[in-house]
């Protein structure tokens, strides 16, 4: 073998385990957006939308859901790729030991960031930890070039003990920054150094059916597990041979330990990732001052490489184990839980062990950083446990009131008039002049960061306006959240409370059911109090379950959901809602692509199906109509269950057209028939509002031209996908149409 050919890159961790997956070209992809490993799925479909590769990008609902895409896949003798982080990671956490248990290889990303709540989206070790005791190998690369080349590694190590591997590198230090790197040539290459797929076991082989994940328990279970621990024992030894031919091809070898001046070391940091380099400059500066200094990290956390780590250590009296993360309760993160362990097994159970926890939520690490750690170690510190760069912080500041409360008198002006229908219990609301609901205050105050244009205030503060009295507001993750809520300020004159946002309807459940029992024990005033949770279309991806389950409990909340279209706040990835042949940052325009492949999801058809009492559209251009289903919900949501309205909402950044012009866009969408206004009332359906009368009616594609990311759609080469488009939206709007004309439906 000889050195293969290679060229500069100048890219990201995030862009090389694309570029690496591209060149790999593996079957299938199943993938969720989550900062900051996003892009590695982005760069995928770029390449995609270009021909640059074959693999089934598949767009997942939730992370736990492309998990099981990536099972699945895995079990059918192909090569299957995911990327994620944080509480993506978390949110996969339960389908991790299946992969591993059955022993289906694949390589999974995982950029590493800090876990929510707080919600935070900087870069710690925070996530990877939680998969320590999953069965999966867990690489860690502190660089893009090393994530490159364990990527590469990684599948040919997954397949040859039948493990699937984790990649894990810093988020942002590492997924972000741009390196010079090196990347082979030619694809032939890469595929050559894995080699070809040697499955014994194909699901998809119908001559020789097998089980898969059979029930089990003893005494096969514990058989099973040891097998795994087994192929992981097998996993350290062949890790260093791997990395041997690789050197062989590539110039580069990767050890499972690395270290920085440890031969003759007696004061020494352990840390992983990206911060061990800043370490080293430091090693380097103390050598000159002839202090015994030294740096070491792992390449590899699963199978942990104890006995290589060891024999680093023979020289060491002090080590300082940093870590990215905290395993509280345990006197350390998990890595000092590990070195400790590691040195008492080889019997140098005398070193002094000090633990440091530092860089949480993506907190800098400088060289001076690390010579106040060395400076620790030099003075033997009494503290064995200790966090570095703690700070008053911003929340730490005089608490500054910037709204007093809402009392209930000044949110209920009692404008809107409001009745009952006594043959079908159907709500009347009347009086929904704008002028005068001017009186209303607005709950959400106007000191927040959204773009400009953007509809997720427009639309929460019109659906405020319809509602009187005392509020408390559930947010899912997502722009509306990021913009309102930046520690240690709010912009929410009411309660407030955010969840992630697969869970909040279940959370503001929970809210509720302890809202009623407290009122029913007298340890909470009587009175009345409306709920509403505020979520975007991504938001209904992921939490649809938890939404449903609401829906059909019948709690009693109102669910707002504002629809973009897209998945915004991480950098506008496709969701079910957005429309069809729309641009995203995952449905690239191409040669070989021409957007989003699949129609916008009909949401309220979904919830109208769960039996709820009340469920509406709105729309910004039609704000009367929007403020009376305010109303209605209001009523619905505390009488009988919950109420559901969806919002169309503008994103002037990601929509790519003026903030100025969003109202007019938005009554194009309703004009054209995209967003019928129309509410199901006790499951009977009524259209609100009629293009067709005055002739107002316009072609999808009036609408699509608008906007800078369905522009291209005005284009004669998409003519079958503009078809396409208003043939669906004709049948969605006839069928409603007969669903309103008719008294039972
Ligand atoms: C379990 C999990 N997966 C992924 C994410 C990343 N994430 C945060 S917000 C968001 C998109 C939210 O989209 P949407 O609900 O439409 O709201 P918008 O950003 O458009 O306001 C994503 C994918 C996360 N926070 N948690
Ligand atoms: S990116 Fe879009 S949704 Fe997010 S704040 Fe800006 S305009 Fe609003």
């Amino acid at each position: 073998m000889s050195i293969e050919a290679q060229k500069v890159m100048f890219d990201s961790g995030n862009e090389l385990a694309a570029y690496a997956a591209k060149q790999i070209n593996y079957h299938v992809m199943g993938y969720y957006p989550i900062t900051p490993s996003t892009q590695i799925a982005e760069n995928l479909d770029a390449m995609k939308a270009d021909g640059l590769h074959d693999i089934s990008l598949v767009a997942a609902e939730g992370e736990h859901s492309a998990a099981g895409i990536c099972y699945g896949a895995s079990a059918c003798g192909g090569r299957v790729f995911n990327a994620t982080s944080a509480n993506g990671l978390l949110y996969a956490l339960e389908q991790l030991p299946v992969q591993s248990g059955t022993r289906f290889p694949m390589v999974m990303n995982v950029a590493c960031r800090t876990v929510s709540g707080p919600l935070s989206i900087k870069g710690d070790h925070s996530d990877i930890m939680y998969a320590l005791n999953t069965g999966w190998i867990i690489l860690f690369a502190d660089t893009p070039q090393a994530v490159y080349d364990m990527n590469i590694c990684g599948l040919k190590l997954a397949e040859m003990v039948r493990l699937p591997v984790i990649v894990a590198f810093d988020g942002f230090f590492t997924s972000h920054q741009k390196r010079r790197c090196m990347v082979f040539e030619s694809d032939e290459v890469v595929q050559k150094f894995i080699g070809e797929i040697e499955y014994d076991v194909d699901l998809l082989d119908m001559e020789h059916p097998v089980t898969i994940g059979s029930y089990m328990n003893e005494p096969d279970l514990i058989n099973n597990k040891y097998q795994l621990h087994q192929a992981m024992e097998q996993a350290g030894a062949l890790i260093p041979f791997i990395y041997e031919e690789y050197e062989k091809i590539s110039g580069r070898n990767y050890g499972l330990v690395r270290a920085c001046q440890m031969e003759d070391a007696q004061t020494a940091i352990f840390i992983l990732g990206s911060a061990y380099h800043t370490v080293r400059s430091s090693v380097h500066k103390l050598r000159e001052q002839g202090k015994k200094v030294g740096a070491f990290t792992a390449n590899v956390l699963r199978p942990f490489p104890a006995e290589a780590l060891y024999r680093l250590c023979k020289n060491v009296k002090t080590v300082i184990v940093a870590d990215r993360q905290d395993s509280y309760g345990a006197g350390g993160g998990n890595m000092t839980l590990e070195i400790k362990a590691m040195l008492q097994s080889f019997g140098k159970g005398d070193v002094r062990v000090l633990s440091r926890i530092y860089g949480l939520g993506g907190k800098d690490f400088y060289e001076n950083d690390a010579e106040a750690l060395f400076e620790e170690g030099f003075k033997q510190a009494a503290k064995a446990f200790d966090y570095v760069g703690i700070t008053q912080g911003y929340g730490g500041e005089k608490e500054i009131k910037y709204y007093g409360p809402l009392t209930k008198t000044v949110s209920s002006p009692e404008i809107l008039r409001k009745s009952r229908n006594p043959e079908n219990g159907h709500v009347l609301v009347e009086n929904a002049k704008i002028s005068d609901l001017t009186v209303m205050p607005k709950r959400l105050g106007p000191g927040h960061g959204a773009c400009p244009g953007c509809g997720i205030p427009v639309n929460v503060n019109l659906l405020l306006k319809g509602i009187e009295g005392h509020v408390v507001l559930l947010f899912q993750t997502g722009c509306g959240i990021v913009v309102t809520t930046g520690y240690p300020k709010t912009s929410f004159k009411v309660p407030y409370i955010h969840n992630l946002f697969q869970n909040g309807a279940a959370t503001l459940s929970g809210v509720v059911e302890m809202f009623y029992q407290r009122q029913k024990r007298g340890e909470y005033p009587a009175g009345d109090v409306t709920f509403v949770m505020v979520s975007g279309d991504g938001g209904m991806d992921i939490g649809l379950g938890s939404a449903i389950g609401a829906a059909l409990r019948g709690s009693h909340m109102i669910l707002l959901e504002y629809d973009n279209g897209g998945y915004m706040n991480t950098g506008y990835q496709l969701s079910y809602s957005t429309p069809k042949g729309a641009r995203s940052s995952t449905s690239h325009v191409g040669k070989k692509q021409y957007g989003k492949t699949f129609f916008h999801k009909d949401t309220p058809s979904i919830m109208a199906a769960t039996g709820m009492p009340y469920v509406a559209t709105a729309a910004e251009s039609n704000p009367v109509d929007f403020i009376k289903k305010a109303a209605k919900a209001q009523i619905y949501a505390k009488s009988e269950g919950m109420a559901y309205i969806r919002a169309l909402s503008a994103c002037p950044l990601n929509w790519a057209d003026k903030p100025q012009d969003e109202r007019n866009v938005i009554g194009k969408a309703v004009d054209c028939c995209y967003f019928p206004l129309y509410e199901v009332e006790k499951g009977q359906t009524s259209l609100n509002y009629n293009p067709e009368n005055g002739n107002k009616k316009i072609p999808v594609l009036e609408w699509l031209s608008m906007m800078g990311r369905t522009k291209h759609l005005a284009s004669p080469a998409y003519i079958e996908v503009t078809d396409s488009i208003q043939k669906e939206i004709d049948r969605r709007w006839e069928r409603l149409k007969a669903l309103s004309d008719h008294p039972l439906l």
